[in-house]
């Protein structure tokens, strides 16, 4: 399975999200999974990280883990997602190597710019989402387009996005998409990520 398959749904937890939840969604195919915890003391999420990284390889999913290049290499991921206030994508490869998948936030071609070197981005946000508090205003899938027409490798589309609000994100070029809220939040998790993954693929037969 390349990347961009694997990226088809791309689930963000956090140090508080059930190991049972983490194994259901799996279970269900989601292809990826980003360790974004900002609280907890670095020991402890390194512990958590290294859990998670085993259940996704046991799954044949990727493991990434948000912000920290160090806890992604101490933990043994498959790559690490940046912000634009983190490290530069370029030098994370040059530190961790070409083997590393490196991901990017951007929400416009000039933050596009500063992901050079990144193996795919994530776009957003692109509807308003409750996840994160100082995300932005929502950029539209307008910005999938221009980005996906600047940027050769996968672009994973972020930001509010749930039943039905996944597929105009796919017409609009991206490969998958990358939430929280939509699978975490629902009453079967497993069930909404199967969910948003066959909208996905559905969409994608039909472009
Ligand atoms: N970055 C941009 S929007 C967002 C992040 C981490 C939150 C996504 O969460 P949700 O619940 O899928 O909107
Ligand atoms: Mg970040």
């Amino acid at each position: 399975m390349d990347l961009r398959e694997r990226l088809s749904v791309y689930l963000l937890i956090s140090g508080s999200t059930p190991e049972t939840v983490v194994e259901a969604v799996l279970a269900a195919g989601v292809g990826a999974i980003q360790f974004r915890e900002k609280t907890l003391p670095m020991a402890e999420q390194l512990v958590q990280a290294r859990r998670i990284r085993e259940q996704c390889h046991k799954a044949g999913a990727l493991f990434f883990v948000n912000d920290r290049l160090d806890l992604a290499m101490a933990a043994g991921a498959d790559g690490v997602h940046l912000g634009q206030s983190d490290l530069p994508p370029a030098e994370a490869r040059r530190l961790w190597g070409p083997r590393a998948l490196i991901g990017a936030s951007c929400a416009t071609l000039q933050e596009l710019a500063m992901a050079d070197g990144a193996d795919y981005v994530g776009v957003g946000p692109l509807y308003a989402t409750a996840s994160k508090p100082d995300a932005g205003a929502p950029v539209g899938t307008a910005a999938v387009e221009q980005i996906c027409r600047a940027f050769s490798g996968p672009v994973v589309g972020i930001g509010g996005i749930g039943p039905g609000l996944a597929a105009p994100v796919i017409r609009a070029g991206a490969c998958g998409v990358s939430v929280i809220s939509a699978i975490l939040d629902a009453p079967e998790p497993a069930s909404a990520a199967r969910e948003l993954l066959r909208e996905v693929r559905q969409a994608l037969t039909d472009r």
